[in-house]
């Protein structure tokens, strides 16, 4: 993972092992994951994608879809919704966008 300065980071099972393992959300809008072993360590499998435009602080993680893998939301400055789904293959390359109305 990069040495960027990081903006935020969560702990979530990201491969559905039942071990939590750290994402560090960057300031340059890349996105770094570590997995936890068995062992206790981690395992830097580095900067997985690259949300750009999101918004400072508008980027999180969750299991939205249910299937155990931790995925990624984020808002850009135009107040578009983004998800990034990640399964056993790893995070689309083509987050979906939702475009939400502006609160007033
Ligand atoms: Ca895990
Ligand atoms: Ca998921």
């Amino acid at each position: 993972m990069s040495d960027l300065d990081i903006d935020d980071f969560t702990f979530r099972d990201t491969n559905s092992d039942g071990k939590k393992d750290l994402i560090v959300y960057h300031l340059d809008g890349t996105v770094g994951m570590a997995l936890a072993r068995t062992d206790g360590t981690m395992l830097d499998i580095g900067d997985l994608l690259s949300v750009r435009d999101a918004e400072k602080g508008m980027v999180r993680s969750g299991d939205f879809i249910g299937d155990g893998y931790a995925d990624i939301v984020y808002v850009d400055s135009q107040g578009a919704l983004h998800q990034v789904t990640h399964d056993i293959n790893g995070p689309t390359e083509n987050p979906m966008k939702y475009d939400t109305a502006p609160v007033l």
